[in-house]
């Protein structure tokens, strides 16, 4: 059973498309998932909070996240993208909105990445409302970007551990990489995605061993989410269930669980 309050710190809300249409300059497609196929999703799991987290398929349109916020009558927060341009009042609705924090994504199947006079233009106007940036990148990129990022003086989450490969070992350069940012007490990484870093498939116990070893580490900087409805994954789509049974290797003391999955979401969502 999963502790009173636990939070899915990642996953989406796609749609409907006939109320919240896709973006034009999506890469795929997704079908439909809708706030109440996640909202029954969480209550089977026992999960009682959510961070959903915009996606690039609906671009900087987050109207079918805020809508999703709005239903869960507190529980729920979220991460936004949002235009160079955005304006102080803008933010300011997505903050009463529940928004906490913007994604910048990095990843080269998601589409043209993130500018970085962009980033640091945005981060200027979200640093005084108190929010965190979430940066998914392939891990091939850290190198490149690990010195950019530290330049940014705001709370930063890593995605999906680095999106590293599992099957390279933990003194592989990403790894390595993310360990040191890790150091620096303004990152946080979500340790979740074992499904998308996994080589060797279901139940991803390949995985897990890297976000066990992210959790012993910093066990008060990790976030951990579902993921769901797993954007892109083309086979070994993985069952919500069995994700949440990982968590007995990838935080097996209590007080493990209970910071990754209560506490730290609070800190950074909640408070
Ligand atoms: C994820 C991962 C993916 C997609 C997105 O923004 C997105 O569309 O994040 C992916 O394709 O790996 O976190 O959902």
């Amino acid at each position: 059973m999963l502790p009173a309050g636990s939070c899915d710190a990642h996953c989406h809300v796609f749609g409907p498309a006939a109320r919240f249409p896709f973006a034009p300059s999506r890469t795929y497609t997704p079908i439909d998932a809708p706030k109440e196929t996640l909202f029954a999703l969480h209550r089977h799991l026992g999960i009682e909070r959510s961070v959903l987290v915009q996606a690039s398929c609906h671009g900087t349109d987050n109207r079918a996240m805020l809508d999703a916020i709005a239903a869960a009558g507190g529980r729920y927060r979220g991460v936004a993208m949002v235009e160079r341009d955005v304006t102080e009042e803008d933010l300011q609705a997505l903050h009463e909105g529940g928004v906490r924090g913007v994604r910048f994504n990095f990843v080269a199947h998601l589409g043209a990445p993130a500018d970085l006079a962009a980033i640091r233009a945005i981060v200027a106007k979200v640093i005084p409302l108190g929010w965190h940036a979430v940066v998914h990148f392939d891990a091939h990129r850290l190198e490149e970007l690990a010195p950019f990022l530290k330049t940014l003086d705001l709370p930063m989450v890593v995605d999906h551990m680095g999106r590293i490969d599992a099957s390279a070992g933990v003194d592989q350069p990403a790894f390595r990489l993310l360990l040191d940012l890790m150091e620096d007490e303004r990152f946080w990484v979500k340790v979740c995605g074992s499904e998308r870093v996994s080589r060797t498939g279901p139940p991803f116990h390949d995985a897990a061993r890297y976000g066990q070893l992210l959790v012993e580490s910093f066990p008060s900087r990790v976030l951990w989410g579902t993921d769901w409805p797993h954007p892109n994954i083309k086979e070994n789509m993985p069952d919500d269930g069995a994700l949440v049974d990982l968590l007995q290797i990838i935080a097996p003391k209590p007080a493990q669980l209970q910071a990754l999955l209560v506490d730290n979401p609070t800190r950074l969502y909640w408070s």
